[in-house]
């Protein structure tokens, strides 16, 4: 008996991934770094700052705690730049149309994302009012594998966390969830994935039944 489905929100619903990588690859040039797509698969899921650190562990670097603050500013700004200009059709298939009959089967719905960005994204793309709560990185203070972003969503939504369902594509996030005591459903693949109750390649591959399978 789900009540609630939460929602990471890069990798699940939308696929910033690529604006987050081009944004860490010009900051890594202006550096001297060597900064690859395949050393970007870390960064997913993971806290700006955080990425920040892997970036300039990469290219065997260290920052003061200011100059820090600094690097990281100016690669939201370039990221901010481009999710500015994101458009509804980016939503990854079967999103759209999963978050609609999650709501028809009067089941509630929250999104749990590390983003600060979280609410422009969901902005540009239409999907403000397919959310009961929105949990982002601006409401939180421990980052996942810590299960804080979900446990506020099940707390905004007032159901148990026995009774939610998360979906992560994160190794992080799977973990996350677990420790909040909800099940979950990886996006992804099993592999990675292997600790989460379901793995599924995307939305556009769940429905309701497999959802009440669980
Ligand atoms: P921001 P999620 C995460 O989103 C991204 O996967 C991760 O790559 C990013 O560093 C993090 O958000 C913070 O994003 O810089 O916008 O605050 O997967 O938790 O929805
Ligand atoms: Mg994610």
């Amino acid at each position: 008996n789900v009540k609630a489905c939460i929602f990471d929100l890069d990798g699940v619903i939308v696929d910033t991934a690529v604006y987050h990588f081009k944004s860490w690859k010009r900051l890594a040039d202006e550096l001297g770094i060597n900064f690859t797509l395949h050393d970007n698969e870390r960064l997913k899921g993971v806290s700006r700052m955080r990425s920040l650190e892997i970036v300039l562990e990469i290219g065997h670097q260290t920052k003061t705690e200011a100059e820090k603050q600094e690097l990281a500013t100016r690669k939201n700004e370039w990221y901010t730049e481009m999710i500015s200009k994101m458009k509804p059709d980016e939503v990854l298939p079967g999103a759209r149309e999963f978050l609609q009959q999650v709501k028809n089967a009067g089941i509630k719905t929250a999104l749990g994302s590390a983003s600060k960005n979280a609410g422009t994204i969901l902005e540009k793309t239409g999907l403000i009012p397919f959310f009961d709560a929105i949990v982002d990185g601006n409401h939180v203070a421990t980052a996942k594998p810590d299960p804080e972003v979900f446990l506020k969503g099940a707390e905004a939504l007032k159901i148990e966390p026995a009774n939610c369902v998360v979906f992560e594509d994160a190794i992080a996030g799977v973990e996350a969830a677990l420790a909040g005591g909800m099940k979950v459903i990886g996006i992804g693949s099993g592999e990675i994935l292997n600790k989460a109750d379901l793995v599924v390649s995307g939305l556009d591959k769940m429905n309701i039944d497999k959802l009440n399978s669980l």
